[in-house]
Parts: structure tokens; sequence; C-alpha cells
């Protein structure tokens, strides 16, 4: 009987399939509660706000992970070539109101939460942030991983799966604290381990020559220490819904082999150390923003991401293709900064040690396949490792590294400066001196078929400074690709008055076609329109508000002027600029109560590098100005600082929609490219900033009249710098500058406690001001005059915000991702179908 009846077609177990994970509010009910009941083990009733947002994610993931193994399988069939984004950092921020969104469920799940009698803002409050990652570097990485799949992009992004984030910044006396960020708290419900693509790492050792039969000695790594990597996917779905591609984060756990020996010679105490230290490798995100320290552990992070991913790509090549004279064909690398720049050895030595290439078969296939993306022109955050300790942790990538310099300078730079030993030594990628390092920027330039900085002047300055000679010497491997970020995250999911308004104008298509918000420019005089746009700016201040007085006590108007500043604290971004300006308009407050100004509230937001110490005193200065100032009756609430403790992405999410004015005051040539400036520009505030960065580009799109420019240029700071720049000129000639300083170092703001801002107020005199504040305070000073009088013409800052939102839509980090794709990747969409 059963052999006549004939098993359901694969159409019709789809079919079923899909219904089961439907997308409309019932079928959302109704995984939300079998979630609660089959996965946490609970009643509805007794189910906690953690519970209700756990089993909420997991029913979105459902239906994610239904699209991931679709567009996996379609990749897989079609042989396609994908791009492999390797990262130290990716800092995500909260997923589900983001994914909600993109898979198009937003609507459905807040009614079915709802409806089950939930407040759906209060579930998405339970989640925390993934944070792994320290600012603009990191955060690029999740904008690119967004932009990747709404375009349909066969991408995957590669980093480490950290059990502790970036450090929660808390307050006490004012100074920054810094505690272990317990992001997985509550577990992570978006993420699956897979243990069975799990990857061998080896480590230290030494490598020993060996004959082989045909009497050829080959390199040998042997008694290596061996880690185990294991990978957690977290699905990226595009906007839309189509893509799902995934993030793969790296964990490390220590060998069973491992334990075993040391197990078997009765060592077991030894063995459960052993086995602690193999899983500290993953253990913590390193702090620093803008400053290599050097240390061996962020050494052995790098290596083992690195390692693991490149085995992984090259399984998953192998799942395909044999032939690797198609590897560069099928795959493409981007190194995000130097950080994983020892893919390059790596890629070296897996094609040559474990596979048999010979050396320019192998390096053929590694350059071809890797590109560079440089992130910044500091000096003291270009990576370098010492050679001694390159030998103790990696001695056969140092080999290898060897043989890439020696055949860089030898083929290369004697080829085109024949005899001229100044420029071989300029160019090696070994720095000479006691100790020997390694430089990972000019290992990147040399391994890399394209080199990026990230905004047109960035690339215009690694042109003419860090890479000057390598530019001369390749003349097409450096290219500009300005970043972008994420307008689903940073406008439609942060800001949804504005969103509907904008959609009710231009239509629901905008989120992945940035440039339509030109068409509200034609309504940037419309009285109706300017009303409405500062009415949603409003409530979107009051709802700050509102979060600030809970959050610290303190009352703020949203009829002030809101200025903000969040980005990490650095010298170069020059919060402490910022602070000179708010000490000069409470001076003159204080000096002449008459004094005319819109009340102002400053916004910061900002982490310090946990051993930058004149950051962390920075930190301190405001926060004790803004006891003061917060309490003086004198002032009538003309200026407020509120600097809310731990900033990081959830919170720019409510700070930014709420913003007038973006503060992008960096030293002109410091700041590679910034992104926040676009975050703000696109959701209405008005720009403040230097020449620098990608403030220039914003300025060319937003037009003169829509921006407030100020300070030196680079060349202009050149100049100042060559003539021997001594801040005391400018001291000496401002009064009103001398008497802030002044003010600071006296014990006003910290009563009884002397020189609580010595190291701050020495750096701008003694110390010689190396990030020119003082240069650039005057016309500072004036630019803000400037911003405050158009602030006080209400249809002309209408105006202005409205301009802004409509001219941004260039930084689209789906504008980047095109480029990446056509110009360094060669990479085309491949589409999913249903
Ligand atoms: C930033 N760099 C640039 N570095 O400062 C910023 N982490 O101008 C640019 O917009 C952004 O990158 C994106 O391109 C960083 O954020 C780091 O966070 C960093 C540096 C060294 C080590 C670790």
């Amino acid at each position: 009987r059963s052999s006549t009846k004939k098993a359901p077609s694969a159409k019709v177990a789809e079919k079923a399939f899909r219904f089961d994970v439907g997308d409309t509010k019932e079928s959302m009910k109704t995984s939300i509660l079998n979630h609660l009941r089959f996965t946490l083990a609970r009643h509805q009733a007794s189910a906690t706000k953690d519970e209700w947002w756990t089993a909420t994610c997991y029913a979105v993931r459902d239906r994610l992970l239904d699209r991931f193994m679709k567009t996996q399988a379609v990749h897989h069939e079609q042989k396609v070539r994908r791009a492999y984004y390797l990262s130290l950092e990716y800092l995500m921020g909260r997923l589900l109101v983001n994914n909600l969104h993109n898979a198009g469920l937003f609507d459905q799940t807040r009614d079915a939460l709802t409806e089950l009698g939930q407040d759906f803002n209060e579930v998405c409050d339970e989640e925390a942030d993934m944070g792994l990652g320290n600012g603009g570097l990191g955060r690029l990485a999740a904008c690119f991983l967004d932009s990747l799949a709404t375009l349909d992009l066969p991408a995957v992004g590669y980093g480490i799966h950290y059990e502790f984030g970036l450090f929660r910044q808390e307050f006490k006396d004012g100074y920054q604290v810094e505690h272990p960020d317990v992001w997985m708290e509550k577990g992570c419900p978006w993420e699956v381990m897979r243990p069975n693509y799990a990857q061998k790492v080896q480590l230290y050792g030494r490598v020993e020559h060996q004959m082989d039969s045909k009497g050829v000695f080959k390199p040998k790594w042997v008694d290596c220490k061996v880690l185990e990597g294991v990978p957690y996917d977290i699905g990226i779905v595009g906007h839309g819904g189509e893509t799902v591609n995934f993030l793969r984060l790296w964990d490390s756990k220590s060998t069973q082999e491992f334990d075993l020996n040391i197990f078997n010679e009765g060592g077991y105490v030894e063995a459960v150390r052993e086995k602690a230290m193999g899983e500290t490798i993953s253990k913590v995100l390193y702090p620093n923003d803008s400053t290599e320290n050097g240390k061996e552990l962020r050494l052995v992070q790098q290596y083992f991401f690195v390692s693991c991913s490149l085995k992984d790509i090259i399984r998953r090549f192998h799942a395909n293709h044999s032939d690797w004279a198609d590897f560069d064909d099928y795959n493409a690398i981007q190194l995000n900064d130097t950080h994983p720049a020892i893919a390059i050895p790596e890629l070296m030595r897996l094609l040559i040690d474990e596979y048999g290439l010979d050396w320019d078969a192998a390096w053929k296939i590694t350059r071809n396949t890797c590109n560079y993306t440089n992130h910044t022109l500091l000096p003291e955050a270009l990576e370098k490792w010492s050679v001694p300790l390159f030998e103790k942790v990696l001695p056969r990538h140092l080999e290898i590294i060897y043989e890439i310099n020696a055949r860089f300078l030898q083929d290369e730079v004697e080829a085109k400066w024949p005899g001229d030993d100044a420029k071989k030594s300029e160019l090696s990628i070994i720095e000479e001196g006691y100790p020997k390092m390694v430089r990972m920027a000019y290992l990147s330039v040399v391994g890399s078929t394209k080199v990026n900085g990230v905004a047109a002047l960035h690339t215009e300055l690694l042109k003419k400074h860090l890479f000057a000679t390598f530019h001369e010497l390749y003349p097409n491997k450096l290219i500009n690709m300005t970043n972008g970020i994420t307008p689903r995250r940073w406008l439609l999911a942060c800001n949804p008055g504005l969103s509907e308004l904008i959609t009710e104008k231009v239509g629901d298509d905008w989120p992945k076609h940035l440039d339509q918000l030109q068409d509200i420019a034609k309504l940037a005089d419309d009285a109706e329109f300017q009303e409405r746009f500062m009415d949603i700016k409003r409530s979107n201040k009051q709802a700050f508000a509102d979060f600030v007085l809970e959050d610290s006590g303190t009352v703020i108007s949203p009829d002030a002027l809101f200025d903000v500043q969040i980005k990490r604290l650095h010298e170069y971004k020059r919060q402490h600029l910022n602070l000179l300006h708010i000490l000069t308009l409470y001076r003159r407050l204080l000096n002449d109560p008459s004094y005319e100004m819109n009340p102002r509230v400053f916004i910061f937001g900002a982490k310090a590098a946990p051993g930058y110490a004149l950051a962390k005193n920075i930190i301190r200065a405001i926060n004790k100005v803004a006891d003061k100032v917060n309490n003086d009756p004198r002032i009538n609430d003309k200026i407020k600082i509120v600097f809310p403790q731990n900033y990081r992405v959830t919170m720019a999410e409510k700070m930014i929609p709420a913003a007038d004015l973006s503060e992008q005051i960096s030293t002109a040539g410091k700041e590679a490219s910034g992104t926040g400036n676009m975050k703000l520009a696109l959701n209405g505030a008005l720009t403040i900033g230097t020449l620098d960065g990608a403030n220039v580009e914003i300025g060319e799109e937003v037009g003169d009249d829509n921006i407030f420019i100020f300070g030196n240029t680079v060349e202009q700071v050149d100049a100042i710098r060559s003539k021997g720049y001594n801040p005391y000129d400018y001291y000496n000639s401002n009064w009103e500058l001398k008497a802030v300083i002044d003010w600071l170092r006296s014990d006003y703001f910290t009563p009884g406690e002397h020189d609580a801002f010595a190291p701050l107020c020495s750096s701008w005199l003694e110390g010689g001001d190396p990030f020119l504040c003082l240069a650039d305070y005057a016309d500072y000073v004036r630019a803000q005059e400037e911003v405050d009088k158009a602030f006080s013409d209400k249809k002309r800052w209408a105006k202005m915000a409205i301009m802004n939102t409509a001219r941004v839509g260039k930084f689209s980090s789906d504008r980047t991702i095109a480029q990446y794709a056509e110009q360094i990747w060669h990479l085309k969409p491949v589409k999913i179908g249903a």
C-alpha cells in the first residue's frame, strides 16, 4: 500500500516548513510562545522581561536561519566569488530592532508582543550591546556587514568571539572607572555554535629545516602549542531580507591532545592551567583605539583569528575547487587595518608548507587575494612588533616575512632605484634598531593588491606622507574609499519620527537608495515641512531629556541648543577645545549676566583608553566643570553639561536623533574620516568642524551655507609647526583664553583639591599643545558665535538642518561597499530568490 503513495515533493515540504516560520503577526506570536515554552521552559504567566526578549530573538532567528541556509546553498551551488572581511573588531550594538527592520518583521513582531501583553520597547531594552569594538573602525565593520547583505554580495565577516567587549565605564568623583563588559550574561540568542568547523592553530615552538627525500631542506614548525578555535555564527540579514550572510567569530579553547599529554604525565594542575591559558586568548578586547602597546597576547589574538579564518576560507574553497590557480578568482580578503596583516605570511605558510606550492605561485595568490584598509596617520597607532617577540610567538612567520622583505627589496626596490640603499632602508618591512621591529603597515602594502584610505583627504595624505615612496613605486595601488554608515540603523531604526516623515515625502525606498533624500531639499523653505521636521527634532530632544533625567537627575530643556560631541576621548579629537569654549561662555555669563546666548546643553559621550592618563584627566575636568555649571544658579540654566556614563552604540542611537550641533573639531590632518559626523548630519544636526577627514566631503555635499567650518587647515597646521609653534603666543595675547586656562588651573572646580587638572593645563602650555587647541581657539569661539546666531533664527536653522539630511546620501555605506565591490573585490551581487 505505502509503495503506491508518493512522498511529498520537496516543494510541498518546503511550503509546509515556510508556513511554520511565517511572517505574520499570528505566526510570530506562536513562535515566541513556543520558544518561551520549549526553549526556555517558561509559562507565559511567569516569564520575565529578559525571557520575553530571548524568546522573541529566537523567533526572529528562526526566520533568519531559514534564509541563511538558502543563501549559503545558492552561493555554494553557483560557486560564487566571495569577499572576506577580516577585522579584530565588530561594534554591532543591539541586533533585535535592526534585524526586525531588515527582515520585514518589525510591525508584526511589535504587534505580536503588544497583544501578548508586553511593552515592545521594554523588551527590546533587555538586549545588551554587542560591543566587540573600540570605536569608528569597529562600527565601520558592522555597517559594512549590513551593506554587504543588503547589496546581495556574498561575503563573510571574521573576528574574535570576545567574552568581554569594550569595558563598561562608570564615573566616580568624575574619574573614569572601568568594569568588565559581561555582554553574554543573558546568553546570546543570535549566535549558533559550530563545533564541526573548529580549527587548530599552532603557536610558539621553533623551526627545523629538515631534508626531504629529494635532498631539499624543508622548514618544519615543531614543539608548538596547539589551540582550537570554535566558531560562533551570527546571521546578517540585509534590508529586504533576501540575503543572509554571516559573521563568524572564533572562540579559543585549549585542545584535547594538549591536555591529554600533560594529564598523562601526571600534571593535573598544569593541565588545567594550560587549559585556562588556551581560553584566555578570546577573553577580552584590547581597549586601545589609537595606540599599540606591543603586548604578546594581542599578537596571539591576531594570529589566532587570522589562522582560523584562512583555514576556513581554504576549506570552503576546496569544497568547490581543486586548482590553487583559481584561488584568487574566488576569494578576496580585506584586512581591516593592519590588525589582521599576519594573514599575508600565514597564507604564504599554508600554501608553501602545508600545500606544497612554490614561493612564486604562493606569492602571486597571496598578493592577488589580499587588500588593506588604513584607518590612521597617527604614528603612535602604527603597528610594529618587535622581532624577538615575533620570533618567540611565530618563528616560521618571521622567516617568511624576512623572505618577503628580501625579495621585495631586491626585485622591486632595487629594480626601481638601483643602488639606492637609503630607499631600501626607508621601505624595508624590518625597521633597524634595538630591537628590530616588523612594520605591519609596510608588510600590508607590499602584500596587497589595493590599499585604501577612508576619506579623500586622508588618502591624499597617505600618498603624500605615510606611503609616499610606496606610492611612487606602486602608482595604482593606493585608492580612496570614503567611509559610510548604514541608513537602516542610523536613520530608519533610531529615528522613527523622521523616517516616517521622509517616507511620506519620498516613498519607502530611501533606506536602500539614500540619494533619494535629495528630494526633500525642495521642501527646505516650506514652512509646514520645516515645522514638522523641527517638531520631530524637538520630540527626540524631549526623549533624550527624559533619559538624562532618569539617568543622572539633571534637568535639561528641549528648547536649548543640543551641542553633541560623541567619540572616543583623544587629544587629537579635542574634547578639551570644546571644554575651553564652555568655560569661555560660563565666564562671560558670570561677568555679564545680560550676556546674550541661546541656552545650550553640551552633551558628551566618550570612553578613554584605560592607560591614557591625559584623556582620563580630560574626562574628569568635563565632569567637574559640569558639577559646577549645572548647579550654578547665577547663570539661569543657560549652560548645562551632560556626560552620561558608558557611551556605546545604543546611547548613540538616542543622542544622534536629538542633536542640533555636531562637534567635529579634530586637529586638521589627524582624523582619518570620522563616521559620527555622517550619522549626525543625516539626522539633521549641523556640523561645526575643521577641514579634516570626511568633514571636507560633508561640506562639499551640504554646501558652505549649511556647515560651520573653522580652524587651521592641514597646510596651515604644517606651516605653524614648521615655524616653531609656541602656545604661549596665543595664551599671552588672548586674555579670555588665558583667563579660562588659569581658571581651570585653580581649585575653583575642585574646591580644596589643588592641581586636579595640572596634566591637562600643562599639556596646553609647557607640553607644547601638540594638537593646537590654542591656535584654533579664537576661530572656534568665533564659529560658535555664528552657530548661536543661526540658532536664534528658527526658520534659517530649520532650513539648514533639512539641507543636511537631504544632501548626505553619499555617506550611505551602500555607496562605500558598492565601490569596494567594484574597484577592489570585483564582486557581483547574487540574487537569492524566493
Ligand atoms: C577610526 N579608527 C578613525 N581605530 O580614527 C576614524 N582600534 O577617523 C575613522 O572614521 C574610523 O576608524 C573608520 O575608518 C579607529 O577607530 C581603532 O579603533 C583602533 C586603532 C588601533 C587599534 C584598535
